[in-house]
């Protein structure tokens, strides 16, 4: 069996997706929390220097979590969570939760640097694009069936991420996708990996 390593974050949105993605398919791996800003030995297996990284059998590296979702969907002999017949805007949807994590996470980047440095338009163009995505999803409501897809995951991290770290007035306006996470956050996988403030 193959050793996974997966370097993860207190509260990175892309490792919630991996870890999640690992517990639906029920993969065994050691996950490693680190300060990724300190973590010089990642740049061996990822130049980038970002989380999550997974590192199979300490020689092979995947990068980015959508990869490290589909690798896991992939070696798993549970059911996909990447259907073939909606791939493509499965996909998509995904590209727009992960839009949503960095906005939310380049906003907040901003706002830890010294207040002479920020720039608010920069941290404008972020909350606007937030927002307007989340209403986005609302509008293009797609009545999630019971069946967990992949989309439904990134969705449901992102806008959790939105309410950690910046807000969730937006519930107020986007009720369908609110009651929808609501019930979505009932699932271990969501309990299992709520995010910490670091230590
Ligand atoms: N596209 C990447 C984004 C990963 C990412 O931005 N991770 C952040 C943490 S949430 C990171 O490692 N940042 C470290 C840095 O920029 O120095 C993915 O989906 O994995």
């Amino acid at each position: 069996m193959e050793k996974l390593i997966l370097y993860n974050g207190p509260n990175s949105p892309f490792g919630r997706k991996a870890k999640i993605t690992a517990i639906f398919h029920k993969i065994q791996l050691e996950e490693k929390i680190i300060k990724v800003q300190e973590s010089e030995f990642l740049d061996n297996f990822n130049p980038l220097r970002k989380i999550p990284t997974l590192v199979i059998n300490n020689n092979q590296t995947i990068i980015d979590s959508d990869n490290i979702c589909l690798y896991f969907d992939e070696i798993s002999s549970i059911e996909t969570l990447f259907k073939k017949e909606n791939y493509w805007k499965i996909m998509s949807t995904i590209s727009v939760a992960n839009g949503i994590m960095e906005s939310v996470l380049e906003r907040r980047m901003e706002l830890i640097r010294p207040s002479n440095e920020q720039s608010k338009g920069f941290i404008n163009k972020q909350e606007i694009r937030t927002f307007r995505t989340i209403n986005w999803l609302e509008k293009n409501w797609d009545n999630y069936e019971k069946k967990i897809s992949m989309d439904q995951i990134a969705i449901a991290v992102a806008l959790e991420y939105t309410k950690f770290r910046f807000t969730d007035s937006w519930s107020k306006d986007c009720q369908k996708l609110n009651e929808w996470l609501s019930d979505f956050n009932s699932n271990d996988f969501m309990k299992l990996t709520i995010p910490k403030e670091a230590g």
